[in-house]
C-alpha cells in the first residue's frame, strides 16, 4: 500500500495517473489519479482500492507478475520479460522497467520490486514519461546492503550519543529511550529505499550495558523501529554483546561451547523472532577493543560465531562477524606485532569453519578507514567464508562531514579492485559471492550470496542528516554502489545534484551542476593531500581523530605508527625486512607491493619505511612529494570555498543549505592549512630538507 501511494504521486508529479495490478486483482479496474491518495491522513489500514477511481485512462502501470488481466503495454512488456528471463526471475527485489505506447510499465515479482522501481522512476525524472524507453531489468547485485548505525541510548561522556557521529544525536533513540519521532524514523526508511538499503543495525557495535537489553527487556523499542521500517523493506539487525548470556542471562559463563550458553541464545533469539518475525540477525564485535570474545573462553572465532548462527538459523537469521580483531595494547618498542596483520593472522586459518548463516564483516583496508589503505587480504583468504565488505560512510577519519569528501571514487576503486590480478574476480563479486561460486552475482541476474556491503551510517538528528550537506552524497553513492558496484561514481554524483538541488528549476543549471562537481569530484584527493602521506596513515588528533597530530599515535599502544626519523620515513611490512604482511596477499599483489619499485605511489610508506630522497614515480623526492601536495590541498580547498561563494551568491541553493556549506568550507580551508603548516614544518625538521620552491615553512 504504502508503495502504491508513493507511485500514484510519482504519476501525478508528471500530471499522470496510475493504474496499478495487484498480483490478485482486488477490483476490476484500478486506475487511479495520483493526487487521490496523496493525503496524509490514509493510513496503512485503508483499502488502496478506496481512493481508485475506476475508468481513467493512464501514464503509469505497476503491476505485480502474477497478475491477470494486465493492460496492453503491460502484457506486452511481461510477455518480453518472459521470453527473456523468465517468469519468476525477477526475484524479491528486482524490477522491471520500460516505457511502450505511451505508457511507462514497472513490473516486480513482489512489492520490494515495486518499491526499488518507484525510486529509479523518481531518478528517471522526466525521461521515464518521455519517449519510449527500452525493457531494463535491474537486479541487486548482493542480497544484503546494511546501513550500521554506532548510536547508543544513552550518551557517552567522551564519544557522545553516536559513536563517530557528526550528524548530531541519533534518530532511533532520545533521552535514555526510544526516540518519540518515529515520523523522522520514517522518513529515514524512505530514504534508505530510495538508495536500495535494506537492512540497518540500530545500536553500536561496542555494545554498553543499557544497550545490550535491546536483545531482551527492551525488545519492544526494536520491535517498534521494526515496525515502522518494515512497509519500506528495510530488515532490522542489532549488534550484541558476547557476554549477553552472563550479563543478562546470570550464567556464569558466555562459553559458546556450553550447551547451557547455546540454549540460552536459542532461547533468547526465539523471543525476538516472536516480536519481530523479520528480524535480520546479530552484528558482533567480539574480542575487539575491549569488547568480549570467544578469546576468553579459549574458543575461536569460528566457535563463537557458529553458536550465535545456530540460534538464528532456524528463522533464517544471519550473523555479522566483524574481522576487525588486533592487539590495541600493543608495545609500540615491539616492531614485530604489526596491526595491518592482525585480521589475517586471526582469520584466515578459520576459513571453512564458519556455518552458513556467518558473515564475516571486513573493513576495506587491513588498518582503520583511513583515507589511503591497501584492499584488506582477508577479502582474497576466505573463499569457504561469506564476505561482506564494511566501508565507512561516516567521516571519521576523512574530515569528520566538516570537510568536503566524496567517497564514491574511494569505495569504487575498492570495489572494482581484483584481488588475484587478473581481470576477475573483483571485491565486489567476492562480496557478492559470485567469485566463490554462489550462483553468479552481476547487475541483471539475482543475488543468492550471503554477503554485502555494510556501511558505518553517517546519519543522525541533524537538519541535514548528515551535517555537512554535502556528506549526503556519501550515503547515496553507498546505497547505489551496494546495489551494483559497477555503476560510475561521477554518474551517482550526477544523479544526487539532480535529485538533491534540482538544477534545472533554478536561475543557471549549468552553474549549480558544474559548480557542485567542482567542490566534490576530486574532494577525496585533496583531503588525501593535505592529510598522512602516501598511504602511511593516521598523523590525526588521538581520540577525536580530526585535526593533525603527526607523533599523537606514534607512541601509543594502538599499533598505527609512521616510524618517521631523520633520514625516512614508513612502515616496513615487506617479506625481506620487515613485518611480512605483503606475504599475506596472493600473487601478483604479494610481489607488486614487495617492492618499492613496483609499489604504487600512493601506497608506498603503507608498506616500506624509505629516505626523504627516495625518488617516486612521479619523479619526485618523498619530501618534495609531501611539500607539494600540502601546499596544493590547502590551495585547492580555497578554490572549493570560492566556487562554492559563488554559487551561493547568485542564490541557486536553497539559503540554509548554502550558510550551512559555507561555515564547514571555512574549517575546512582552517583546517587545510593547519594540516599543511603541521606536516610540512615537521618534516623540514626531521629531514633539514627545505622545500625546492622556497615556500614558506614555519
Ligand atoms: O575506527 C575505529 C573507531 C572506533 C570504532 C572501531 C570499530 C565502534 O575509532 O570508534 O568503534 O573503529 O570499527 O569497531
Amino acid at each position: 500500500q504504502t508503495v502504491v501511494r508513493e507511485l500514484a504521486r510519482a504519476a501525478d508529479r508528471h500530471g499522470g495517473t496510475l493504474r496499478h495490478q495487484p498480483a490478485r486483482p482486488q477490483q476490476a479496474d484500478t486506475g487511479t489519479r495520483g493526487s487521490d491518495s496523496d493525503s496524509d491522513s490514509d493510513s496503512d489500514s485503508d483499502s488502496d482500492d478506496a481512493s481508485i477511481r475506476a475508468g481513467a485512462g493512464f501514464d503509469l502501470v505497476s503491476a505485480l507478475t502474477g497478475a491477470d488481466d494486465l493492460p496492453g503495454p503491460a502484457a506486452m512488456v511481461l510477455a518480453e520479460v518472459d521470453r527473456r528471463v523468465g517468469r519468476g526471475s525477477l526475484g524479491t527485489e528486482g524490477f522491471v522497467l520500460a516505457r511502450r505506447e505511451g505508457v511507462t510499465v514497472l513490473l516486480a515479482d513482489g512489492p520490494a520490486g515495486l518499491l526499488y522501481g518507484l525510486f529509479h522512476l523518481v531518478r528517471l525524472g522526466e525521461a521515464a514519461f518521455g519517449a519510449a524507453l527500452p525493457i531494463d531489468v535491474h537486479h541487486p547485485v548482493s542480497a544484503r546492503r546494511m546501513l550500521n548505525h554506532w548510536d547508543n541510548i544513552d550518551t557517552h561522556p567522551v564519544m557522545g550519543q553516536v559513536e563517530r557521529g557528526y550528524s548530531g544525536g541519533s534518530i532511533f533513540w532520545r533521552d535514555g529511550g526510544l526516540t518519540g519521532d518515529l515520523d523522522r524514523v520514517r522518513a529515514y526508511a524512505r530514504l534508505l529505499a530510495s538508495i536500495g538499503v535494506n537492512a540497518v543495525t540500530v545500536n553500536n557495535v561496542n555494545v554498553h550495558a543499557t544497550e545490550a537489553h535491546l536483545l531482551t527487556d527492551r525488545l519492544d523499542d526494536v520491535a517498534a523501529l521494526a515496525g515502522v521500517l518494515r512497509p519500506y523493506h528495510v530488515r532490522v539487525h542489532l549488534s550484541v554483546n558476547f557476554n549477553s548470556p552472563v550479563a543478562l542471562g546470570g550464567l556464569p559463563t558466555a562459553d559458546p561451547l556450553d550447551p547451557g550458553v547455546r540454549t540460552w541464545w536459542a532461547e533468547t533469539t526465539r523471543r525476538v523472532y516472536a516480536a519481530i518475525p523479520d528480524f535480520g540477525g546479530y552484528v558482533v564485535k567480539a574480542d575487539s577493543e575491549g569488547q568480549p570474545g570467544p578469546f576468553g573462553y579459549g574458543r575461536t572465532h569460528a566457535e563463537g560465531a557458529n553458536t550465535l548462527a545456530a540460534a538464528l538459523e532456524p528463522h533464517g537469521g544471519v550473523v555479522h562477524w566483524r574481522a576487525f580483531v588486533y592487539n590495541h595494547h600493543q608495545d609500540w618498542r615491539d616492531r614485530s606485532t604489526d596491526r595491518a596483520r592482525a585480521a589475517h593472522d586471526h582469520f584466515a586459518p578459520l576459513d571453512g569453519h564458519f556455518a552458513g548463516n556467518v558473515v564475516l564483516q571486513v573493513k576495506h583496508g587491513p588498518i582503520d578507514f583511513q583515507t589511503r589503505e591497501p584492499v584488506s587480504p582477508v577479502i582474497a583468504a576466505m573463499p569457504g567464508t561469506h564476505l561482506a565488505v564494511e566501508l565507512q560512510v561516516t567521516q571519521e577519519y576523512t574530515g569528520q562531514q566538516r570537510h568536503v569528501c566524496y567517497l564514491g571514487p574511494m569505495w569504487s576503486e575498492v570495489l572494482s579492485f581484483t584481488p588475484w590480478g587478473a581481470t576477475r574476480p573483483t571485491v565486489a563479486e567476492v562480496a557478492s559471492g559470485a567469485a566463490h561460486g554462489d550462483e553468479r552475482a552481476e547487475p541483471g541476474r539475482r543475488p543468492s550470496g550471503q554477503g554485502g556491503l555494510v556501511a558505518v551510517s553517517n546519519v543522525g538528528d541533524d537538519p541535514f542528516w548528515t551535517g555537512h550537506p554535502l556528506a549526503q552524497a556519501n550515503l547515496y553513492a553507498f546505497g547505489r554502489l551496494a546495489w551494483n558496484p559497477l555503476l560510475d561514481p561521477a554518474a551517482l554524483l550526477d544523479e544526487w545534484i539532480e535529485l538533491t538541488f534540482t538544477p534545472a528549476a533554478t536561475a543557471d543549471p549549468d552553474l549549480l551542476r558544474r559548480t557542485v562537481h567542482k567542490v566534490m569530484d576530486g574532494s577525496w584527493q585533496v583531503y588525501e593531500s593535505y592529510t598522512a602521506p602516501l598511504g602511511v596513515g593516521f598523523m590525526v588528533r588521538p581520540g577525536s581523530h580530526y585535526g593533525p597530530d603527526v607523533d599523537g599515535y606514534e607512541y601509543t599502544p594502538w599499533g598505527t605508527y609512521h616510524f618517521a626519523d631523520r633520514d625516512g620515513i614508513g612502515v616496513d611490512r615487506t617479506r625481506a625486512t620487515g613485518t611480512g604482511f605483503t606475504g599475506q596477499y596472493p600473487k601478483p599483489w604479494s610481489d607488486v607491493y614487495e617492492s618499492p619499485a613496483s609499489c604504487p605511489d600512493e601506497l608506498l610508506l603503507f608498506f616500506h619505511h624509505v629516505p626523504y630522497t627516495h625518488v617516486l614515480h612521479s619523479g619526485k623526492t618523498v619530501v618534495q612529494h609531501i611539500y607539494d601536495t600540502h601546499f596544493d590541498g590547502a590551495d585547492r580547498v580555497a578554490l572549493m570555498r570560492s566556487s562554492w561563494a559563488r554559487l551561493g551568491d547568485a542564490g541557486l541553493v536553497d539559503p540554509d543549505v548554502d550558510a550551512r556549506v559555507r561555515e564547514r568550507l571555512d574549517e575546512q580551508l582552517r583546517c587545510a592549512q593547519e594540516w599543511r603548516d603541521q606536516i610540512n614544518t615537521y618534516f623540514y625538521r626531521k629531514s633539514g630538507i627545505p622545500d625546492a620552491h622556497g615556500r614558506r615553512i614555519h
